[in-house]
């Protein structure tokens, strides 16, 4: 494998060529970085996670984030944004135009925030109902102004269509479409993916169960998430350690990862 010319001697292109292709890989992780939501509707705007019992303040994740997007040394750094159009079935303002199927626990009428209801379709499709948010190219799906955007980062849009919901960065809600993460990081032969963003008991949550069942080592760092609901958030975190998830604090990334 290592001697192509069959020569007795590994030369040094022979072994770049292991070195890129495989030692590389074996020996030390490969990192990368995804940070999920980060974006104005959910750190100020219509779904603002500190207006949820968690009561903390999301701007905070910001500086965490931006130092290790300083001081770290990721191979590729991902940024994922929710990307409705305005027409999507998880806002509440839209379900008159969304037929109900008869066994959802509420009616149209009946439905309010944050209710789950179930719409007709094959098979009938679960939501939860959210204010508008993250509408393509608005205001509320930019990425907060004070977030270092890395040039050569990726980005990963999710719940671009009408009627599919998109909490994982990986897939939609019902695991019919992937977007194009999972192919990004097997190019890019990533080992190790760490996590942050909002919302940590949503897309943060359903992301990182994805991660780990594609088999990534899944970080999750912890102070740099901010959630819905405290009870959820305990829930989620039992629930990605439960799996072999990692969960730390941003202070311990760096070493983690050089
Ligand atoms: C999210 C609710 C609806 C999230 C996205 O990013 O956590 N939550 N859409
Ligand atoms: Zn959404």
């Amino acid at each position: 494998v290592f001697d192509t010319d069959d020569d007795g001697f590994i030369t040094k292109e022979e072994f770049s060529h292991c070195w890129e292709n495989w030692i590389k890989i074996v020996i030390s992780p490969t990192s990368a970085f995804l940070i999920v939501d980060v974006q104005n509707d959910f750190i100020l705007g219509s779904l603002n996670v500190s207006e949820q019992p968690a009561n903390q303040n999301p701007e905070e994740i910001i500086r965490p984030i931006n130092h290790l997007l300083d001081f770290v040394s990721f191979d590729t750094v991902f940024y994922s944004l929710d990307w409705h159009p305005p027409n999507h079935m998880s806002f509440i303002d839209n379900i008159h135009q969304y037929e109900f199927d008869p066994s959802s626990p509420v009616t149209v009428n009946e439905a309010k925030l944050y209710d789950t209801v179930i719409y007709s379709g094959n098979p009938p499709i679960r939501q939860k109902l959210w204010p508008k948010h993250c509408i393509q190219n608005g205001w509320g799906a930019q990425l907060h102004d004070n977030l270092i955007v890395l040039d050569d980062a990726i980005k990963i849009y999710k719940g671009t269509y009408p009627t599919v919901e998109s909490y994982s960065a990986f897939w939609d809600n019902n695991k019919l479409n992937q977007t194009e993460l999972y192919n990004y990081l097997k190019e890019k032969n990533i080992t190790d993916l760490y996590i942050c963003g909002v919302a940590y008991d949503v897309c943060v949550y359903a992301t990182a169960l994805d991660s780990i069942e594609f088999g990534y080592r899944t970080i999750v760092i912890d102070d740099c998430c901010r959630g819905m609901d405290l009870n959820a958030i305990e829930e989620a975190k039992n629930d990605i350690l439960k799996n072999n998830g990692i969960i730390i604090n941003s202070h311990e990334v760096k070493a983690m990862v050089e």
